[in-house]
Protein backbone atom coordinates (compact mmCIF):
# COMPACT_ATOMS: atom_id res chain seq x y z
CA UNK A 1 0.00 0.00 0.00
CA UNK A 2 1.07 3.33 -0.48
CA UNK A 3 2.97 6.11 -3.16
CA UNK A 4 4.84 3.53 -5.70
CA UNK A 5 7.18 5.54 -8.17
CA UNK A 6 7.67 3.76 -11.56
CA UNK A 7 10.82 3.65 -13.16
CA UNK A 8 11.04 1.73 -16.59
CA UNK A 9 14.86 2.03 -16.40
CA UNK A 10 16.03 5.32 -18.29
CA UNK A 11 17.16 8.78 -17.55
CA UNK A 12 17.36 10.22 -14.06
CA UNK A 13 14.48 9.42 -11.96
CA UNK A 14 16.62 9.43 -9.15
CA UNK A 15 16.19 13.42 -8.25
CA UNK A 16 12.26 12.64 -8.09
CA UNK A 17 13.07 10.16 -5.69
CA UNK A 18 15.65 12.42 -3.83
CA UNK A 19 12.56 15.47 -3.93
CA UNK A 20 9.84 13.03 -2.36
CA UNK A 21 12.50 12.21 0.24
CA UNK A 22 13.17 15.70 1.08
CA UNK A 23 9.76 16.71 1.21
CA UNK A 24 9.38 13.92 3.95
CA UNK A 25 7.58 11.14 2.04
CA UNK A 26 7.92 7.45 1.69
CA UNK A 27 7.92 5.37 -1.48
CA UNK A 28 8.50 2.04 -3.11
CA UNK A 29 9.68 1.72 -6.49
CA UNK A 30 7.39 -0.81 -8.62
CA UNK A 31 9.39 -3.92 -9.45
CA UNK A 32 6.85 -6.43 -11.02
CA UNK A 33 3.24 -5.68 -12.06
CA UNK A 34 1.72 -6.57 -9.00
CA UNK A 35 2.87 -3.29 -7.20
CA UNK A 36 0.17 -1.29 -8.89
CA UNK A 37 -2.48 -3.59 -7.24
CA UNK A 38 -0.56 -2.35 -3.59
CA UNK A 39 -0.19 1.45 -5.11
CA UNK A 40 -2.53 3.89 -3.97
CA UNK A 41 -1.28 6.52 -5.94
CA UNK A 42 1.77 6.46 -8.12
CA UNK A 43 4.22 8.77 -10.39
CA UNK A 44 6.00 7.89 -13.07
CA UNK A 45 9.02 10.07 -13.79
CA UNK A 46 9.38 9.08 -17.78
CA UNK A 47 12.97 10.52 -18.63
CA UNK A 48 14.40 10.04 -21.95
CA UNK A 49 12.83 8.94 -25.35
CA UNK A 50 9.48 8.08 -25.75
CA UNK A 51 9.70 5.02 -28.02
CA UNK A 52 12.51 3.98 -25.50
CA UNK A 53 10.07 4.35 -22.53
CA UNK A 54 7.32 2.16 -24.22
CA UNK A 55 9.31 -0.46 -25.56
CA UNK A 56 11.28 -0.80 -22.12
CA UNK A 57 7.85 -0.67 -20.40
CA UNK A 58 6.51 -3.89 -23.03
CA UNK A 59 9.73 -5.67 -21.98
CA UNK A 60 8.88 -5.55 -18.91
CA UNK A 61 5.39 -6.30 -18.63
CA UNK A 62 4.64 -3.30 -17.05
CA UNK A 63 2.46 -0.89 -19.93
CA UNK A 64 -0.69 -3.08 -19.93
CA UNK A 65 -0.51 -2.80 -16.01
CA UNK A 66 0.25 0.94 -16.26
CA UNK A 67 -2.70 1.22 -18.64
CA UNK A 68 -5.03 -0.79 -15.90
CA UNK A 69 -3.84 1.21 -13.06
CA UNK A 70 -4.75 5.12 -14.87
CA UNK A 71 -8.14 3.21 -15.96
CA UNK A 72 -8.90 2.31 -11.99
CA UNK A 73 -9.52 5.60 -11.09
CA UNK A 74 -6.21 5.74 -8.32
CA UNK A 75 -4.10 8.97 -8.55
CA UNK A 76 -1.60 9.00 -11.13
CA UNK A 77 1.00 11.54 -11.71
CA UNK A 78 3.00 11.58 -14.87
CA UNK A 79 6.19 13.74 -15.57
CA UNK A 80 7.41 14.06 -19.14
CA UNK A 81 7.86 11.32 -21.05
CA UNK A 82 4.95 9.97 -18.13
CA UNK A 83 2.89 12.75 -19.56
CA UNK A 84 3.33 11.96 -22.62
CA UNK A 85 2.24 8.23 -22.89
CA UNK A 86 -1.13 8.75 -21.81
CA UNK A 87 -1.39 10.12 -25.33
CA UNK A 88 -1.73 8.23 -28.37
CA UNK A 89 1.67 8.28 -30.05
CA UNK A 90 4.57 10.37 -30.49
CA UNK A 91 6.43 11.24 -33.68
CA UNK A 92 9.52 10.47 -31.81
CA UNK A 93 8.91 7.42 -33.10
CA UNK A 94 6.32 4.59 -34.48
CA UNK A 95 5.41 3.05 -31.18
CA UNK A 96 1.80 3.83 -29.67
CA UNK A 97 1.00 5.65 -26.16
CA UNK A 98 -1.58 4.34 -24.08
CA UNK A 99 -4.24 6.40 -26.48
CA UNK A 100 -6.03 7.90 -22.95
CA UNK A 101 -5.71 11.69 -24.20
CA UNK A 102 -6.70 11.03 -27.68
CA UNK A 103 -4.50 13.09 -30.07
CA UNK A 104 -0.98 12.63 -30.90
CA UNK A 105 2.43 13.75 -29.88
CA UNK A 106 4.27 16.04 -32.35
CA UNK A 107 7.49 17.55 -32.94
CA UNK A 108 8.12 21.51 -32.11
CA UNK A 109 8.31 23.55 -35.27
CA UNK A 110 11.75 24.50 -35.41
CA UNK A 111 11.84 27.37 -37.86
CA UNK A 112 11.07 30.06 -35.35
CA UNK A 113 13.32 29.14 -32.12
CA UNK A 114 15.70 26.60 -30.98
CA UNK A 115 14.37 22.79 -30.06
CA UNK A 116 14.92 21.50 -27.71
CA UNK A 117 12.54 23.82 -25.61
CA UNK A 118 14.99 23.67 -23.08
CA UNK A 119 15.19 26.48 -19.88
CA UNK A 120 12.25 27.57 -17.53
CA UNK A 121 9.22 28.74 -18.37
CA UNK A 122 5.77 29.52 -17.05
CA UNK A 123 2.58 27.50 -17.01
CA UNK A 124 -1.06 29.66 -17.54
CA UNK A 125 -4.19 27.84 -16.18
CA UNK A 126 -6.85 27.22 -18.50
CA UNK A 127 -9.43 27.25 -15.84
CA UNK A 128 -8.85 28.70 -12.88
CA UNK A 129 -11.98 28.35 -11.60
CA UNK A 130 -11.51 24.60 -11.35
CA UNK A 131 -8.59 24.86 -8.86
CA UNK A 132 -4.82 24.82 -10.10
CA UNK A 133 -2.93 21.66 -9.08
CA UNK A 134 -0.23 23.34 -7.24
CA UNK A 135 1.02 25.40 -10.34
CA UNK A 136 1.82 29.05 -10.02
CA UNK A 137 1.11 31.37 -12.67
CA UNK A 138 3.92 33.82 -11.12
CA UNK A 139 6.67 30.86 -11.28
CA UNK A 140 8.78 29.35 -13.63
CA UNK A 141 9.34 25.77 -13.72
CA UNK A 142 11.97 23.61 -16.36
CA UNK A 143 11.11 22.34 -19.55
CA UNK A 144 13.33 20.14 -21.43
CA UNK A 145 11.87 18.08 -24.49
CA UNK A 146 11.60 18.45 -28.51
CA UNK A 147 8.24 17.07 -28.42
CA UNK A 148 4.93 18.52 -27.31
CA UNK A 149 0.77 18.51 -27.53
CA UNK A 150 -0.26 21.47 -29.20
CA UNK A 151 -3.02 23.39 -27.53
CA UNK A 152 -5.46 22.55 -30.68
CA UNK A 153 -9.33 22.51 -29.70
CA UNK A 154 -10.15 23.19 -33.26
CA UNK A 155 -8.88 19.29 -34.27
CA UNK A 156 -8.89 18.00 -30.94
CA UNK A 157 -11.36 19.29 -28.48
CA UNK A 158 -11.84 16.32 -26.40
CA UNK A 159 -8.21 15.72 -25.94
CA UNK A 160 -7.75 19.66 -25.18
CA UNK A 161 -10.71 18.70 -22.12
CA UNK A 162 -7.36 17.52 -20.69
CA UNK A 163 -5.51 21.12 -20.95
CA UNK A 164 -4.66 22.45 -17.39
CA UNK A 165 -1.99 24.49 -18.28
CA UNK A 166 -0.71 25.49 -21.55
CA UNK A 167 2.69 26.80 -22.12
CA UNK A 168 3.94 29.32 -24.98
CA UNK A 169 7.29 28.68 -26.95
CA UNK A 170 7.81 30.89 -29.94
CA UNK A 171 4.57 30.89 -31.44
CA UNK A 172 3.36 27.75 -30.50
CA UNK A 173 0.99 27.09 -27.22
CA UNK A 174 1.49 23.28 -25.88
CA UNK A 175 -0.02 21.26 -22.89
CA UNK A 176 2.51 22.00 -20.17
CA UNK A 177 0.46 19.64 -17.74
CA UNK A 178 -3.01 17.96 -18.33
CA UNK A 179 -5.90 16.87 -15.45
CA UNK A 180 -8.82 14.72 -15.61
CA UNK A 181 -10.09 12.47 -13.16
CA UNK A 182 -7.14 11.15 -10.73
CA UNK A 183 -4.87 11.25 -13.88
CA UNK A 184 -2.53 14.75 -13.37
CA UNK A 185 0.54 14.94 -15.76
CA UNK A 186 2.84 17.80 -16.84
CA UNK A 187 5.29 18.21 -19.62
CA UNK A 188 7.90 20.31 -17.45
CA UNK A 189 10.20 18.51 -14.35
CA UNK A 190 8.52 19.44 -10.88
CA UNK A 191 11.84 17.84 -8.97
CA UNK A 192 14.01 20.11 -11.16
CA UNK A 193 12.03 23.34 -11.09
CA UNK A 194 13.48 24.19 -7.63
CA UNK A 195 11.12 25.67 -4.77
CA UNK A 196 8.43 26.03 -6.93
CA UNK A 197 8.43 22.01 -8.29
CA UNK A 198 9.01 21.05 -4.77
CA UNK A 199 5.67 22.75 -3.54
CA UNK A 200 3.87 21.46 -6.40
CA UNK A 201 5.10 17.70 -5.73
CA UNK A 202 4.48 17.91 -2.35
CA UNK A 203 0.82 19.46 -2.74
CA UNK A 204 0.09 16.40 -4.90
CA UNK A 205 1.22 14.02 -2.17
CA UNK A 206 -0.63 15.45 0.24
CA UNK A 207 -3.84 15.38 -0.60
CA UNK A 208 -6.05 12.68 0.37
CA UNK A 209 -7.17 10.50 -2.57
CA UNK A 210 -10.70 12.03 -2.71
CA UNK A 211 -9.33 15.49 -3.80
CA UNK A 212 -7.23 13.73 -6.42
CA UNK A 213 -10.93 13.20 -8.43
CA UNK A 214 -11.38 16.34 -10.78
CA UNK A 215 -14.33 16.96 -12.69
CA UNK A 216 -13.79 17.96 -16.46
CA UNK A 217 -12.39 21.74 -17.12
CA UNK A 218 -14.98 24.68 -18.18
CA UNK A 219 -15.76 24.10 -22.16
CA UNK A 220 -12.65 24.61 -24.26
CA UNK A 221 -12.04 27.83 -25.57
CA UNK A 222 -9.55 29.52 -27.88
CA UNK A 223 -6.30 30.66 -26.80
CA UNK A 224 -4.04 33.25 -28.87
CA UNK A 225 -0.55 33.60 -28.40
CA UNK A 226 1.50 36.23 -26.81
CA UNK A 227 3.90 38.28 -28.84
CA UNK A 228 7.18 36.52 -27.26
CA UNK A 229 6.75 33.36 -24.98
CA UNK A 230 8.31 33.66 -21.34
CA UNK A 231 11.07 31.56 -21.79
CA UNK A 232 13.99 32.63 -19.45
CA UNK A 233 17.62 33.57 -20.32
CA UNK A 234 19.69 30.56 -18.21
CA UNK A 235 22.39 31.38 -15.56
CA UNK A 236 24.44 28.51 -15.40
CA UNK A 237 27.63 27.68 -12.69
CA UNK A 238 30.30 25.27 -13.73
CA UNK A 239 32.48 23.50 -11.44
CA UNK A 240 36.04 22.02 -12.73
CA UNK A 241 36.16 18.65 -10.21
CA UNK A 242 39.96 17.14 -9.93
CA UNK A 243 41.55 15.07 -7.54
CA UNK A 244 44.48 17.06 -5.71
CA UNK A 245 47.56 15.87 -4.96
CA UNK A 246 46.30 14.24 -1.50
CA UNK A 247 43.81 12.36 -3.74
CA UNK A 248 40.71 14.45 -2.53
CA UNK A 249 37.96 15.40 -5.36
CA UNK A 250 38.02 19.43 -5.46
CA UNK A 251 36.63 22.44 -7.48
CA UNK A 252 39.73 24.14 -9.32
CA UNK A 253 39.62 26.56 -11.64
CA UNK A 254 42.31 27.39 -14.15
CA UNK A 255 42.93 30.51 -16.51
CA UNK A 256 42.93 28.77 -20.30
CA UNK A 257 42.83 25.66 -18.86
CA UNK A 258 46.18 25.25 -16.51
CA UNK A 259 44.90 24.80 -12.83
CA UNK A 260 47.74 24.67 -11.08
CA UNK A 261 48.72 27.56 -8.62
CA UNK A 262 51.25 29.86 -10.50
CA UNK A 263 52.11 31.58 -6.88
CA UNK A 264 55.47 30.97 -5.76
CA UNK A 265 54.68 31.00 -1.68
CA UNK A 266 56.40 27.58 -0.83
CA UNK A 267 52.86 25.11 0.16
CA UNK A 268 50.91 26.23 -2.56
CA UNK A 269 53.62 26.98 -5.64
CA UNK A 270 52.54 24.37 -8.55
CA UNK A 271 49.57 22.77 -6.71
CA UNK A 272 46.06 21.80 -7.97
CA UNK A 273 44.61 25.11 -7.31
CA UNK A 274 41.39 24.42 -4.29
CA UNK A 275 38.61 26.26 -4.77
CA UNK A 276 36.02 24.34 -2.59
CA UNK A 277 34.66 20.77 -2.14
CA UNK A 278 32.04 20.54 -4.63
CA UNK A 279 29.19 19.20 -3.23
CA UNK A 280 28.70 22.04 -0.82
CA UNK A 281 29.94 24.48 -3.56
CA UNK A 282 26.89 23.07 -6.05
CA UNK A 283 24.47 23.29 -2.81
CA UNK A 284 26.00 27.13 -2.48
CA UNK A 285 24.86 27.93 -6.23
CA UNK A 286 21.93 26.03 -6.11
CA UNK A 287 20.64 27.99 -2.82
CA UNK A 288 21.82 31.07 -4.51
CA UNK A 289 19.47 30.92 -7.82
CA UNK A 290 21.62 29.05 -10.44
CA UNK A 291 19.19 27.96 -13.06
CA UNK A 292 21.73 24.63 -13.83
CA UNK A 293 24.79 23.65 -12.40
CA UNK A 294 27.66 21.82 -14.52
CA UNK A 295 30.17 19.27 -12.82
CA UNK A 296 33.18 18.44 -15.20
CA UNK A 297 35.23 15.94 -14.06
CA UNK A 298 38.78 17.28 -15.50
CA UNK A 299 40.58 14.44 -14.67
CA UNK A 300 38.65 11.90 -15.96
CA UNK A 301 40.37 11.64 -19.61
CA UNK A 302 43.36 9.72 -17.58
CA UNK A 303 40.58 7.33 -16.01
CA UNK A 304 38.06 4.85 -16.79
CA UNK A 305 35.20 6.95 -15.54
CA UNK A 306 33.14 3.94 -14.15
CA UNK A 307 36.02 2.87 -11.63
CA UNK A 308 35.96 6.75 -10.70
CA UNK A 309 33.78 6.27 -7.83
CA UNK A 310 34.37 9.26 -5.94
CA UNK A 311 32.83 11.24 -9.02
CA UNK A 312 29.87 8.91 -9.12
CA UNK A 313 29.46 9.36 -5.28
CA UNK A 314 29.92 13.49 -5.69
CA UNK A 315 26.54 13.22 -8.24
CA UNK A 316 25.03 11.39 -6.28
CA UNK A 317 25.17 13.45 -2.84
CA UNK A 318 24.77 16.65 -5.09
CA UNK A 319 21.24 15.19 -6.19
CA UNK A 320 20.23 15.08 -2.91
CA UNK A 321 20.52 18.88 -2.39
CA UNK A 322 19.78 20.54 -5.76
CA UNK A 323 16.87 20.48 -7.10
CA UNK A 324 17.77 21.88 -11.11
CA UNK A 325 19.27 20.75 -13.83
CA UNK A 326 22.58 18.92 -13.59
CA UNK A 327 24.88 18.12 -16.27
CA UNK A 328 28.40 15.68 -15.89
CA UNK A 329 31.39 15.88 -18.00
CA UNK A 330 34.52 14.33 -18.56
CA UNK A 331 35.15 10.85 -19.82
CA UNK A 332 31.85 10.28 -21.32
CA UNK A 333 33.62 7.91 -23.77
CA UNK A 334 34.15 4.00 -24.95
CA UNK A 335 36.82 2.68 -22.37
CA UNK A 336 38.24 -0.21 -20.63
CA UNK A 337 38.31 -0.48 -17.02
CA UNK A 338 41.66 -2.15 -15.88
CA UNK A 339 41.14 -5.42 -15.60
CA UNK A 340 40.16 -5.54 -19.29
CA UNK A 341 36.13 -5.17 -19.15
CA UNK A 342 34.71 -2.66 -21.80
CA UNK A 343 32.38 0.26 -20.89
CA UNK A 344 30.29 1.66 -23.32
CA UNK A 345 29.71 5.76 -23.51
CA UNK A 346 26.25 4.59 -23.16
CA UNK A 347 27.44 2.42 -19.66
CA UNK A 348 29.21 5.66 -18.40
CA UNK A 349 26.35 7.71 -18.86
CA UNK A 350 23.59 5.23 -17.27
CA UNK A 351 25.99 5.59 -14.60
CA UNK A 352 25.43 9.34 -14.36
CA UNK A 353 21.83 9.47 -14.82
CA UNK A 354 21.00 6.88 -12.60
CA UNK A 355 23.08 9.10 -9.86
CA UNK A 356 21.46 12.23 -10.33
CA UNK A 357 22.27 14.09 -13.64
CA UNK A 358 20.30 15.32 -16.40
CA UNK A 359 22.54 15.55 -19.36
CA UNK A 360 26.21 14.49 -19.57
CA UNK A 361 28.53 16.79 -21.95
CA UNK A 362 30.93 14.83 -24.29
CA UNK A 363 33.77 16.73 -25.23
CA UNK A 364 37.09 15.08 -26.84
CA UNK A 365 34.71 11.90 -28.24
CA UNK A 366 32.20 14.73 -30.10
CA UNK A 367 35.68 15.62 -32.07
CA UNK A 368 36.58 11.86 -32.90
CA UNK A 369 32.65 11.39 -33.66
CA UNK A 370 32.62 14.36 -36.03
CA UNK A 371 35.91 13.63 -37.89
CA UNK A 372 34.39 10.21 -38.76
CA UNK A 373 30.98 11.76 -40.29
CA UNK A 374 33.22 14.37 -42.21
CA UNK A 375 35.12 11.74 -43.66
CA UNK A 376 31.70 9.89 -44.25
CA UNK A 377 30.47 13.11 -46.28
CA UNK A 378 28.61 14.72 -43.71
CA UNK A 379 25.95 11.87 -44.55
CA UNK A 380 24.27 10.32 -41.05
CA UNK A 381 26.08 8.13 -38.47
CA UNK A 382 26.69 4.87 -38.27
CA UNK A 383 24.87 4.97 -35.29
CA UNK A 384 27.72 4.11 -32.86
CA UNK A 385 29.05 7.37 -31.37
CA UNK A 386 28.46 8.29 -27.93
CA UNK A 387 26.24 11.16 -29.39
CA UNK A 388 24.45 8.38 -31.30
CA UNK A 389 23.96 6.13 -28.56
CA UNK A 390 22.99 8.11 -25.52
CA UNK A 391 20.55 10.15 -27.84
CA UNK A 392 18.58 7.18 -28.70
CA UNK A 393 18.55 5.53 -25.46
CA UNK A 394 17.97 9.10 -23.45
CA UNK A 395 16.47 11.61 -25.98
CA UNK A 396 18.97 14.15 -27.86
CA UNK A 397 18.37 16.58 -24.41
CA UNK A 398 20.61 14.46 -22.61
CA UNK A 399 23.15 14.76 -24.91
CA UNK A 400 25.36 18.58 -24.47
CA UNK A 401 28.34 19.02 -26.54
CA UNK A 402 31.29 20.70 -25.41
CA UNK A 403 33.56 22.73 -27.90
CA UNK A 404 36.92 23.47 -26.42
CA UNK A 405 38.51 25.76 -29.51
CA UNK A 406 41.21 28.04 -29.87
CA UNK A 407 42.06 31.07 -31.89
CA UNK A 408 44.60 30.56 -35.03
CA UNK A 409 45.59 34.03 -36.33
CA UNK A 410 46.07 34.40 -39.72
CA UNK A 411 46.87 36.90 -42.35
CA UNK A 412 43.71 38.07 -43.94
CA UNK A 413 45.33 39.37 -46.85
CA UNK A 414 47.12 35.79 -47.67
CA UNK A 415 44.87 33.32 -45.87
CA UNK A 416 43.55 30.79 -48.36
CA UNK A 417 42.99 27.32 -46.15
CA UNK A 418 40.00 25.96 -45.46
CA UNK A 419 38.25 28.14 -43.16
CA UNK A 420 38.01 31.71 -45.20
CA UNK A 421 34.48 31.86 -45.00
CA UNK A 422 34.24 31.23 -41.14
CA UNK A 423 36.99 33.86 -40.23
CA UNK A 424 36.37 36.31 -37.62
CA UNK A 425 37.85 39.42 -38.20
CA UNK A 426 39.57 41.89 -35.15
CA UNK A 427 37.90 44.97 -34.26
CA UNK A 428 39.92 48.20 -32.96
CA UNK A 429 37.98 48.06 -29.66
CA UNK A 430 38.12 44.40 -29.18
CA UNK A 431 39.47 43.14 -25.65
CA UNK A 432 42.18 41.91 -27.07
CA UNK A 433 44.70 43.93 -29.33
CA UNK A 434 43.30 42.55 -32.23
CA UNK A 435 43.61 45.23 -34.98
CA UNK A 436 44.45 43.86 -38.43
CA UNK A 437 43.73 40.40 -37.35
CA UNK A 438 41.62 37.52 -38.32
CA UNK A 439 41.04 33.90 -36.90
CA UNK A 440 39.15 31.10 -36.89
CA UNK A 441 38.32 28.81 -34.61
CA UNK A 442 39.84 25.66 -34.34
CA UNK A 443 39.03 22.37 -32.18
CA UNK A 444 41.18 20.97 -29.34
CA UNK A 445 40.85 17.33 -27.21
CA UNK A 446 41.56 16.20 -23.77
CA UNK A 447 41.39 19.70 -22.11
CA UNK A 448 42.94 21.65 -24.95
CA UNK A 449 46.12 19.59 -24.73
CA UNK A 450 45.62 18.65 -28.79
CA UNK A 451 44.57 20.82 -31.69
CA UNK A 452 42.46 19.02 -34.45
CA UNK A 453 42.07 19.82 -38.05
CA UNK A 454 38.90 20.37 -37.43
CA UNK A 455 36.91 23.95 -36.86
CA UNK A 456 34.42 25.14 -34.63
CA UNK A 457 31.84 25.37 -37.29
CA UNK A 458 32.03 21.61 -38.47
CA UNK A 459 32.34 20.20 -34.87
CA UNK A 460 28.87 22.35 -33.89
CA UNK A 461 27.06 20.91 -37.13
CA UNK A 462 28.24 17.86 -36.94
CA UNK A 463 27.28 17.37 -33.11
CA UNK A 464 24.16 18.41 -34.67
CA UNK A 465 23.55 15.92 -37.23
CA UNK A 466 24.42 13.16 -34.30
CA UNK A 467 21.99 13.92 -31.95
CA UNK A 468 23.47 16.50 -29.60
CA UNK A 469 20.96 18.75 -27.90
CA UNK A 470 22.66 21.42 -27.16
CA UNK A 471 25.92 22.98 -27.60
CA UNK A 472 28.63 24.23 -25.27
CA UNK A 473 30.93 26.73 -26.47
CA UNK A 474 33.90 27.41 -24.42
CA UNK A 475 37.08 29.33 -26.01
CA UNK A 476 40.48 28.45 -24.34
CA UNK A 477 41.85 32.08 -25.07
CA UNK A 478 39.31 33.37 -22.47
CA UNK A 479 38.72 30.97 -20.04
CA UNK A 480 39.81 32.58 -16.85
CA UNK A 481 40.78 35.99 -18.66
CA UNK A 482 37.74 37.74 -17.18
CA UNK A 483 37.40 39.62 -20.36
CA UNK A 484 33.65 38.37 -21.46
CA UNK A 485 32.29 36.43 -23.56
CA UNK A 486 33.55 36.02 -27.22
CA UNK A 487 30.40 37.15 -29.22
CA UNK A 488 31.73 36.34 -32.51
CA UNK A 489 32.23 33.00 -31.85
CA UNK A 490 28.50 32.30 -30.08
CA UNK A 491 27.11 34.32 -32.67
CA UNK A 492 29.07 31.76 -35.31
CA UNK A 493 27.87 28.84 -33.65
CA UNK A 494 24.28 29.95 -32.66
CA UNK A 495 24.41 30.28 -37.12
CA UNK A 496 25.26 27.12 -37.63
CA UNK A 497 22.74 25.02 -35.27
CA UNK A 498 19.00 25.30 -34.19
CA UNK A 499 19.36 23.09 -30.93
CA UNK A 500 19.97 25.57 -27.49
CA UNK A 501 23.53 27.09 -27.65
CA UNK A 502 25.30 28.00 -23.76
CA UNK A 503 27.72 30.94 -24.28
CA UNK A 504 31.60 29.89 -21.76
CA UNK A 505 34.43 31.43 -21.17
CA UNK A 506 35.77 34.83 -20.10
CA UNK A 507 32.66 35.74 -18.04
CA UNK A 508 34.00 39.19 -15.76
CA UNK A 509 31.20 40.92 -14.86
CA UNK A 510 27.41 41.09 -14.39
CA UNK A 511 27.71 43.45 -17.73
CA UNK A 512 29.76 40.99 -19.87
CA UNK A 513 26.15 38.31 -19.34
CA UNK A 514 23.77 42.00 -20.04
CA UNK A 515 26.03 41.33 -23.61
CA UNK A 516 26.08 38.05 -24.36
CA UNK A 517 22.06 37.88 -24.23
CA UNK A 518 22.24 41.57 -25.90
CA UNK A 519 24.18 40.83 -28.67
CA UNK A 520 23.34 37.57 -29.57
CA UNK A 521 21.00 34.91 -29.57
CA UNK A 522 22.35 32.30 -27.15
CA UNK A 523 19.98 30.70 -24.74
CA UNK A 524 22.06 30.38 -22.05
CA UNK A 525 25.38 31.65 -20.49
CA UNK A 526 28.24 29.64 -18.09
CA UNK A 527 30.77 30.74 -15.64
CA UNK A 528 33.07 29.52 -13.35
CA UNK A 529 35.81 31.93 -11.88
CA UNK A 530 33.42 35.17 -11.05
CA UNK A 531 31.33 33.17 -9.16
CA UNK A 532 33.84 30.54 -7.37
CA UNK A 533 35.50 33.87 -6.03
CA UNK A 534 32.37 35.38 -5.45
CA UNK A 535 33.31 38.51 -7.62
CA UNK A 536 29.56 38.36 -8.93
CA UNK A 537 26.75 37.29 -7.30
CA UNK A 538 24.43 34.87 -9.08
CA UNK A 539 21.06 37.02 -7.44
CA UNK A 540 22.90 40.66 -8.50
CA UNK A 541 23.66 38.87 -11.84
CA UNK A 542 19.73 38.16 -12.24
CA UNK A 543 19.13 42.09 -11.29
CA UNK A 544 21.54 43.63 -13.38
CA UNK A 545 19.89 41.54 -16.25
CA UNK A 546 16.43 42.57 -15.16
CA UNK A 547 17.34 45.68 -15.30
CA UNK A 548 18.01 45.44 -18.81
CA UNK A 549 15.34 43.82 -19.61
CA UNK A 550 16.19 40.54 -19.93
CA UNK A 551 13.71 37.89 -18.76
CA UNK A 552 15.77 35.63 -16.05
CA UNK A 553 14.36 33.52 -13.36
CA UNK A 554 14.11 35.39 -10.18
O1 LIG B 1 37.04 15.54 -23.37
O2 LIG B 1 34.79 14.60 -22.92
O3 LIG B 1 36.64 14.21 -21.32
O4 LIG B 1 35.58 16.43 -21.60
C1 LIG B 1 36.42 17.15 -20.88
C2 LIG B 1 35.65 18.37 -20.46
O5 LIG B 1 36.43 18.92 -19.43
C3 LIG B 1 35.53 19.39 -21.58
O6 LIG B 1 34.25 19.96 -21.56
C4 LIG B 1 36.56 20.45 -21.23
O7 LIG B 1 36.06 21.75 -21.47
C5 LIG B 1 36.77 20.25 -19.74
N1 LIG B 1 38.17 20.46 -19.33
C6 LIG B 1 39.22 19.64 -19.58
N2 LIG B 1 40.34 20.15 -18.99
C7 LIG B 1 40.00 21.26 -18.37
C8 LIG B 1 40.89 22.13 -17.56
O8 LIG B 1 40.48 23.19 -17.09
N3 LIG B 1 42.13 21.73 -17.41
N4 LIG B 1 37.90 22.48 -18.09
C9 LIG B 1 38.63 21.47 -18.56
C10 LIG B 1 37.45 23.37 -18.88
C11 LIG B 1 36.33 25.21 -19.07
C12 LIG B 1 35.04 25.75 -18.92
C13 LIG B 1 35.07 26.85 -17.91
C14 LIG B 1 34.69 28.05 -18.73
C15 LIG B 1 34.30 29.22 -17.89
N5 LIG B 1 36.62 24.19 -18.18
O9 LIG B 1 34.05 24.82 -18.66
O10 LIG B 1 34.22 26.51 -16.91
O11 LIG B 1 35.77 28.39 -19.58
O12 LIG B 1 35.34 29.67 -17.12
P1 LIG B 1 35.43 31.20 -16.66
O13 LIG B 1 34.05 31.64 -16.40
O14 LIG B 1 36.22 31.16 -15.39
O15 LIG B 1 36.13 31.94 -17.75
P2 LIG B 1 36.08 15.12 -22.35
Amino acid sequence: MGLYLLDYGAGNVQSLANSITKLGHNFKWVTEPEDFHRATSLVFPGVGAFETAISHLETKGLLQPLKEYIQSGKPYFGICIGMQVLFQSSSEGTAKGLGVIPCPIESFDASDKAVPHMGWNSADVVDPSAGAEGVESSSYYYFVHSFRAKYDPDNYPEAMTWAHTTTQYGQELFLSSVRKGSVFGTQFHPEKSGEAGLALIDSWLRKPESEHLHAPSAPVRKLTPKPTHALTKRIIACMDVRANDQGDLVVTKGDQYDVREKTVTADTAGAVRNLGKPVALAAKYYEAGADELCLLNITSFRHSPLQDQPMLAVVRAAAETIFVPLTIGGGIKDSVDPDGTKRPALEVAGAYFRAGADKVSIGSEAVYAVEKLRAAGWKKGDGSSAIETIAHAYGRQAVVVSIDPKRVYVDPKTYDGPYRSELVYGKDDGPEIERNKAWWYQCTVSGGRETRDMSVVELAKGAEILGAGEILVNLIDRDGTGLGFDLDLVNLVKRTVQVPVVASSGAGSAQHFVDVFRETPVEAALAAGIFHREEVKISALKQALQANKINVRD
